[in-house]
């Protein structure tokens, strides 16, 4: 057979096959989140593709951290419709959904990883409060969860607020993260992901906060000498589909992403124990002289008063409806606290 006879089969026989899969709804859905492949928001991306490429005939297309920009890029993408699914963290919300800020009131999520999961399934502020503050700016809210304890990782050694004084702490662009560190003491200064580990390294920032796992996986700890465990917040992250994209889903589709989702966000809390120590371990095996402090009660006293008015100024930046928020927050983590 010739080759152009050949070629015009194959693409004979491609167009045939793209037709009838558009006849049967088949289509590609493009998901981007803010960490690579095999760290925690990658994994549970991972977990999403698995389920819906087995219970339906579409297809997950994948774009892990960096490959379509920054997160405050891949928002505007999910926004736009360009992307139809996103996972972007409310450290990065902040501008867009001020409610969601009320994730960074320091000291208001527990730790212990029981009460936290048992808040983040249950909650009616994250359940119900949220979707509807998220339609409005088109995103379809699928599920928020916990990626660990945020940890401070410095160059020089932090035990009370005054040890902060004068470091340039980067955190994400959110405001109330701002004032937070204004009130710990530092210099607080908002940059994207990209811009942390050559900050660190030329000196233009002294300090960081993330979980544990992400300070192994992206080496922060090579650029910084002391990890101090303050426990004043927990990693929030959320995941959410485009608006218009969602709702011109049939049900059939619409549950399909449900079920994923519930899924994804059980595999991933389970797939979380022990994270936290098997960074820790991973760390001090590559660089021993790495400092790890757990900030005593009295020693985090200090810091819980300092950031004593920041939950006022969320109040201040978000009014009426910031305080439904918080004080939802409250009854939900009070329910999954008490026994
Ligand atoms: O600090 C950050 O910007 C990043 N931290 C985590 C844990 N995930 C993504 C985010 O970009």
């Amino acid at each position: 057979m010739k080759v152009t006879k050949a070629i015009g089969m194959a693409s004979a026989s491609l167009a045939l096959s793209v037709a009838l899969a558009s006849a049967a709804g088949a289509a590609t859905w493009r998901y981007a989140f803010e960490e690579a492949l095999d760290e925690v928001q990658g994994k549970f991306a991972q977990k999403f593709k698995e389920e819906v490429e087995a219970n339906s005939d579409h297809t997950i297309q994948l774009f892990p951290y960096g490959t379509l920009g920054e997160s405050a890029d891949i928002m505007e993408q999910a926004q736009a419709g360009i992307l139809q699914f996103v996972d972007q963290s409310p450290g990065f919300t902040g501008s867009l959904i001020p409610e969601a800020q009320v994730f960074f009131v320091p000291y208001l999520l527990p730790q212990d990883q029981e009460s936290l999961n048992k808040f983040f399934s249950n909650s009616k502020a994250i359940n119900e409060m949220f979707p509807e503050l998220y339609a409005e700016q088109g995103l379809e809210l699928l599920t928020m969860f916990p990626e660990g304890e945020v940890v401070m990782t410095t160059k020089e050694p932090v035990k009370a607020p005054g040890d902060l004084n004068e470091v340039k702490f980067r955190v994400m662009t959110n405001p109330l993260l701002v004032e937070s560190y204004k009130a710990f003491g530092a210099t607080p200064t908002p940059l994207p992901w990209g811009e942390v580990y050559g900050g660190l390294q030329t000196n233009i920032i002294q300090g960081q906060e993330n979980p544990m796992f992400f300070v192994e996986s992206t080496k922060m700890y090579e650029v910084t000498d002391y990890i101090t465990f303050t426990g004043h917040n927990n990693f929030t992250t959320a995941v959410m589909a485009n608006k218009d994209f969602y709702d011109g889903l049939s049900e059939e589709d619409q549950k399909v992403i449900e079920d994923a989702t519930d899924v994804a966000f059980e595999y991933i809390l389970d797939y979380q124990e022990g994270l936290t120590e098997e960074a820790l371990e991973k760390i001090k095996e590559a660089k021993p002289s790495m400092t790890v402090t757990r900030l005593s009660e009295e020693e985090r006293q200090p810091f819980m008063d300092a950031a004593d008015d920041v939950e006022q100024q969320f109040l201040e930046m978000t009014g009426d409806s910031g305080k439904k928020i918080l004080d939802q927050m409250k009854a939900d983590l009070e329910a999954a606290t008490s026994g």
